[in-house]
């Protein structure tokens, strides 16, 4: 449906005119100068750009991090251009010229994708195409949330995405419109770049999908305008501010607006314009400015765009001064970070007096039961498996379209979509997300994991099933690489507890960990408890730890083993010891951990005598601890469908199968 256009008087078209340009100008200098980058979608994009940050985006570039600030995303993150200019433009601390002059180049805040953390105003780090709209889809959940627990004068702003076909192209934008149509995430307004051109040509050569009809049939508010009329721009925006679903902006451009002979075409999408074109687009433009100048005059203008919303910002820290900062920043401040393990304390005496037998995701069920009460910022979920991971407790309530009281989200099976929309979640401040699916499936979610941990979020992942373990559903669903892969993405944890106490001790160091995501492993089938005493220390904070010594006075061998195995290690111990063998068991759930102690606390722990290490996936990556003659009990390839125990026998991760490699060593 169409949109009032909103009137221009002549003077105020004529400084639009000068401050798009002056992004345009900067885009085009800042690339050929780097000599690499993309200037068509920065220029394609200025005018909308220019509109909403001159006339609709709530913020003050003073105080980049105000926490009831509207979001703006450029989920197209090749044209991190637009977003340097616009931080330059609007006077952001520390974006100065001479950062555009040193974009791409090593050190500098101008990266070659906007990188969240270089730059006060990059609010998150995009480049893998669609990420950005998940991220924003979990931004506008998490203002909605924020809203219903502090109301309209404490949290109240939208979240805004410029999206290009890319985006829209990759799977991830389904699962992201799908859910925030779903949960009609109003303040979410997506402007979509649609320039009808991407790297390879026009994008009728690979899509012919009708973007408005597509969003509608989501629950979203859609229309189409000219992306050069400013008018036309400012009244669909106006218009998607009231409106109580999320609403798309498709916005026609031109790519290069203003290369007079490369405009329109996918030549200006990645690549210099040179220096040839640059100047007939100063001159097609009328920008009579030498490179990386902006007049005093229009520099001025945008200076004033920048501060505008300093009163506003300065009200709402006024009526929000009787709340704690860490409520819509870092939740787990020092007293909620006590909080937590006061809980983790309780619930390990507990496990520690009537030792269950349990699945690692059922004891995680419990520990959540103790946490979820004491910490108001922790919001759960689970992609449609929420019985099976046992994420949901009974201090849950679902969160719902227009229901945001609640903090538990159900999002479907959607394992892509959740785990942009929980860095979203955490990026937004005020929340720490966890959701969970199989871990199997952390391979639907992994460009947003490994983005989790680029960015250094408190993002927990809760992955169940997780090995062979999980039995009749069969080699499908039955995880084997995915440990050696998760583990081989920096600033990430991996935590395989063996039990109970470990569950509750990997929780916390989860919690605890502020900016590094985590990945809780957890099996289907039922643990012995192994930890039958437990104290205030947390003994799986240093990666790994020797469970059980050895009962003589030196250590014949030593079996390193991580979650369901560590169990079938102390059996193995057990038998040895009848036998005249003596056996350490070293429990190892968290590898990244262990990895940081110092040499001297790996060594005593590892001994010096052979090892044998046993985990129930591929052995990649268990040389680093094994050593060149250490033995490896574990899978060599894919699992099967049968009942659990029947699968362990098969493939030979038995306390047996320790046994005898326990003996084949020492002999
Ligand atoms: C997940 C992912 N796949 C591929 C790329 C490489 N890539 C960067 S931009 C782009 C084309 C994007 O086209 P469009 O969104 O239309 O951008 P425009 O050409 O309008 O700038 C591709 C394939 C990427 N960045 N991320």
């Amino acid at each position: 449906m169409a949109k009032p256009a909103v009137k221009m008087s002549a003077d105020s078209a004529s400084m639009h005119k000068d401050m798009a340009n002056a992004i345009r100008a900067l885009a085009m200098d800042g690339v050929e100068q780097a000599k690499s980058g993309h200037p068509g979608m920065p220029m394609g994009m200025a005018d909308v750009a220019t509109v909403l940050f001159t006339q609709f985006l709530k913020f003050d570039a003073s105080a980049p991090d105000w926490p009831d600030r509207d979001r703006f995303v450029l989920s197209a993150g090749h044209g991190s251009m637009l977003l340097y200019a616009l931080l330059h433009l609007n006077g952001y601390p520390g974006m100065t010229i001479d950062e555009l002059k040193h974009f791409r180049q090593l050190g500098s805040k101008t990266a070659g994708h906007p990188e969240f953390g270089h730059a006060p105003g990059i609010e998150t780090t995009t480049g893998p195409l669609g990420q950005g709209l998940g991220n924003a889809a979990g931004m506008a959940l998490a203002e909605r949330l924020l809203n219903a627990r502090h109301g309209d004068g404490i949290v109240d702003h939208h979240t805004y995405v410029i999206a290009g076909d890319g985006c829209l192209m990759e799977g991830i934008s389904q699962e992201a419109i799908s859910m925030a149509g779903h949960l009609k995430l109003g303040k979410l307004i997506v402007l979509f770049d649609d320039n009808s051109i991407s790297i390879d040509g026009a994008t009728s050569l690979s899509v012919s999908d009708d973007q408005v009809k597509r969003f509608e049939a989501s629950g979203w508010a859609a229309t189409r305008v000219d992306g050069h009329d400013p008018g036309a721009i400012a009244g669909a925006i106006a218009a998607a501010q009231s409106s109580d679903r999320p609403s798309l902006i498709a916005c026609k451009t031109v790519i290069g607006y203003g290369a007079p002979t490369k405009q329109g075409k996918a030549s200006t999408h990645g690549e210099p314009l040179g220096a040839d074109e640059i100047k007939g687009a100063r001159e097609k433009l009328g920008w009579a400015h030498a490179a990386f100048e902006v007049p005093s005059n229009v520099l001025a203008a945008w200076r004033a765009a920048g501060s505008r919303g300093a009163g506003q910002r300065k009200a709402w820290e006024q009526r929000a001064a009787k709340l704690a900062p860490s409520v819509l920043r870092d939740p787990i401040d020092s007293r909620a970070a006590e909080a937590i393990k006061a809980a983790v304390v309780e619930i390990k005496a507990e496990f520690v007096a009537a030792p269950p037998k349990l699945a690692t995701r059922q004891s995680s069920q419990k520990v959540l039961e103790k946490l979820v009460p004491v910490l108001p910022g922790l919001i759960g979920g689970s992609a449609d498996l929420t019985g099976s991971n046992g994420t949901r407790t009974k201090h849950h309530t679902a969160v719902g379209p227009s229901a945001y009281a609640g903090n538990y989200v159900h999002y479907g099976v959607r394992e892509h979509g959740m785990a942009a929309a929980m860095n979203g979640l955490a990026l937004h401040g005020g929340i720490v997300p966890y959701g969970a699916t199989f871990l199997v499936f952390t391979d639907y979610c992994r460009p947003s994991i490994r983005l989790s941990a680029l960015m250094g979020q408190r993002v927990v992942y809760v992955m169940t099933h997780d090995s062979i373990g999980l039995g009749e559903d069969g080699p499908t669903h039955q995880p084997v690489e995915q440990l050696a892969s998760l583990r081989a993405m920096p600033n990430l944890n991996v935590f395989r507890p063996a039990d109970a106490v470990e569950v509750a001790e990997c929780w916390e160091l989860a919690l605890l960990a502020a900016s590094t995501p985590s990945i809780l492993t957890l099996t289907r089938q039922g643990l012995p408890a192994l930890r039958t005493a437990a104290g205030s220390e947390n003994l799986s904070a240093r990666g790994a730890y020797v469970l059980a010594e050895a009962k003589g006075s030196k250590r014949d061998v030593t079996i390193l083993a991580t979650g369901s195995e560590a169990s079938l290690a102390m059996q193995a111990r057990e038998q040895l010891e009848k036998s005249g063998v003596d056996a350490a068991v070293v429990s190892m759930p968290c590898w990244e951990l262990f990895a940081a102690q110092p040499d001297s606390y790996r060594k005593a722990v590892l001994g010096s005598a052979p090892r044998i290490g046993v985990e129930a996936a591929i052995g990649m990556g268990w040389e680093r601890w094994l050593g060149d003659d250490g033995t490896f009990i574990g899978m060599s390839g894919f699992g099967a469908s049968a009942p659990a125990p029947k699968l362990f026998e098969h493939f030979g991760i038995t306390a047996a199968h320790i046994v005898a490699a326990a003996r084949r060593v020492v002999s």
